[in-house]
């Protein structure tokens, strides 16, 4: 049987781990980063590449996770100057705006090559644990031939309609984390000026109906003032502003990106999302 070429561009917080997972798999994976120090980890077991076109023309399946749209227009810029990508399958796992998502789209089936839009929800820990959550949007058929992957990087994948509607499920989710962690936030610095520890708050939330994952997951680094990034806050303002270019237009989100904004101008844009305490109790 032919093995597939699997290509990886993008090791950043996510896409290494996820690549990571891809290797031991056992998959022949192949993988680029603009910053080529960090596929230096591969060496041993994958083929690296020093340049994004090289791995496309290698390689049958494209899989990208990198930061946001303008990284993708950079990718491509380089991809469409490839003659021949005919049936090859691109896989775009980052959070880029639907618009960029449906343009890419096109032009690969204008040059008779496939494309996925297969955003996920969770971060760096059900990154490295393969337990992400994958939305996907494409054809049924190229889904399918990319399902034993996806099936390594997460707990589940979702079809949920034609190219874009990946993005869309992500926008959505998105949104409801952005308002879970400024709520999160808002409620352990209110409970504090009453004079509640944060470790009480906390514990009452995560035991309460008002607890989840998302709280649980940012506890600890609440209690230990650890703000590097599993999800940096500039991240999640990319996301409430894509929310927003796709029509989302409620109280909240007003509120939610002017919030968001507002600690990024402050500097705290490279901490993780729950950083979004620091900016509030200034
Ligand atoms: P990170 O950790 O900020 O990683 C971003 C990755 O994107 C990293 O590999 C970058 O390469 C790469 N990148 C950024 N800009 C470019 C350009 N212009 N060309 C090529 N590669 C680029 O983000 P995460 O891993 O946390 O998140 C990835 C996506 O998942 C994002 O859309 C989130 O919203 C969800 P570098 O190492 O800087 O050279």
């Amino acid at each position: 049987m032919h093995h597939k070429k699997i290509g990886w561009i993008g090791l950043g917080n996510m896409g290494f781990p996820m690549a990571k997972n891809l290797e031991n798999a056992g998959f022949p994976l192949s993988v680029f980063n603009r910053t080529a120090s960090k596929s230096e980890p591969f060496t041993a077991r994958s083929e690296v590449y020093i340049s994004a076109i090289e791995l496309v023309k290698n390689c049958d399946i494209i899989f990208t996770m990198v930061s946001n749209d303008a990284a993708i227009i950079d990718l491509y810029a380089d991809i469409f100057r490839l003659e021949d990508i005919t049936e090859k399958i691109f896989v775009d796992m980052s959070t880029i705006s639907k618009e960029l998502t449906l343009t890419i789209a096109q032009q690969l089936k204008e040059k008779q090559a496939r494309f996925i839009d297969a955003p996920v929800a969770g971060s760096t820990v059900p990154a490295k644990e393969g337990k992400l959550i994958i939305m996907a949007g494409g054809e049924e058929k190229d889904l399918q031939e990319v399902l034993p992957y996806l099936q390594k990087l997460g707990k589940s994948v979702k079809h949920l309609g034609p190219v874009g509607q990946g993005i869309a499920a992500k926008l959505a989710i998105n949104y409801f984390l952005s308002i879970i962690y400024q709520g999160l936030a808002e409620t352990v610095l209110f409970a504090e000026q009453s004079g509640i520890k944060r470790d009480d708050m906390l514990a009452i939330i995560n035991e309460s109906a008002s607890g989840s994952g998302a709280t649980q997951v940012k506890t600890p680094l609440l209690l230990q003032q650890d703000y590097s990034a599993a999800f940096a806050l500039d991240l999640m303002l990319k996301d409430i502003n894509l929310a927003k270019k796709e029509g989302v237009n409620s109280p909240l989100s007003k509120v939610l990106i002017e919030t968001y904004q507002q600690a990024h101008d402050a500097g705290f844009g490279k901490q993780d999302v729950i950083g979004i305490i620091n900016y509030l109790k200034q």
